[in-house]
């Protein structure tokens, strides 16, 4: 006899291998370069992360870090309106190493696959296989992934645009702030605001290099973007949830900054 809530704690627990290697103190310290280079931008000062560094650490967090980091994404989101990262030269893109395998270890039938396209208040918009995204106007991306482990990479990305995918559903759905997208298994979980998400570098990938996605990499369907930390660029899309509220996100639960914005 198997019991479900029995193999879904075994299937976590076999995951925590896939922990990023970076410490949290080292985001912290990038954070806080990002912090101060918007901070610096905007005329703030240099005091309110003086006092965070005073202020006594629950778990090696400083305590009132949450708050801090929502003022992170602040200055984030208002000094990365309207630009975009560099675009590169396809000679310049090299294979991209295999990183992070929670809720995708399984191998899926790949003829099987669909992805469930929900609603704000939790209708079912569409169920929808390959066809449709391959039916998007089709671009290449070569860009800069970035992985708060510390490592980047420069690949070629082909696939649709998010935004593209998205004008099925904008006059539906009318105005909602988030997405949140997730494996088929629920097990990795991504939450995007709607600006990041309609970003014209935002790509819901099928192909690496020309080639269409294995399954480390994310086959079918994954995310990529040149503007958020890897850990947002979500492998194997099974779930693509419009949200009214700021979705749950597995990295931002562990203490990672929700936005993973560059
Ligand atoms: N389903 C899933 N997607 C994921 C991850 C993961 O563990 N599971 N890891 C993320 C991280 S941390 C990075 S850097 C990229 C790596 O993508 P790659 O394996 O194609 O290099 O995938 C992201 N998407
Ligand atoms: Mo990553």
């Amino acid at each position: 006899m198997t019991d479900d809530s029995t193999d879904r704690d075994r299937e976590l627990r076999a995951q925590l291998d896939d922990a990023p290697t970076i410490p949290i103190e080292e985001f912290r310290k990038r954070s806080r370069r990002s912090f101060l280079a918007g901070a610096a931008g905007l005329g703030a000062t240099y005091l309110g992360w003086q006092w965070l560094q005073d202020r006594p650490d629950v778990a090696g967090i400083p305590k009132p870090l949450s708050d801090t980091l929502e003022f992170n994404e602040e200055v984030w989101r208002t000094v990365s309106e309207g630009r975009s990262a560099p675009e590169h030269p396809i000679s310049k893109a090299t294979p991209i190493q295999v990183n992070g395998r929670i809720g995708i270890r399984n191998e899926i039938d790949l003829a099987d696959w669909t992805v469930r396209i929900e609603g704000p208040d939790g209708e079912l918009l569409d169920e929808l296989d390959l066809s449709t995204f391959e039916a998007l106007p089709q671009r290449d991306m070569v860009i800069e992934h970035k992985c708060i482990e510390g490592w980047s990479n420069i690949t070629h990305w082909g696939g649709a645009r998010f935004s593209d995918f998205h004008a099925r559903y904008a006059d539906r759905i009318g105005d909602v702030p988030y997405v949140s997208l997730e494996t088929p298994d629920g097990l990795y979980y991504v939450g995007w605001d709607m600006p990041s998400m309609l970003h014209p570098q935002t790509m819901l990938a099928l192909r690496q290099d020309t080639e269409p996605l294995d399954q480390d990499h994310g086959a079918p369907l994954r995310l990529a973007t040149p503007n958020k930390y890897g850990i947002k660029c979500l492998k194997r899309i099974g779930v693509i949830r419009y949200a009214r509220e700021r979705p749950a996100d597995y990295w931002a639960e562990r203490s990672y900054d929700w936005y993973a914005g560059l």
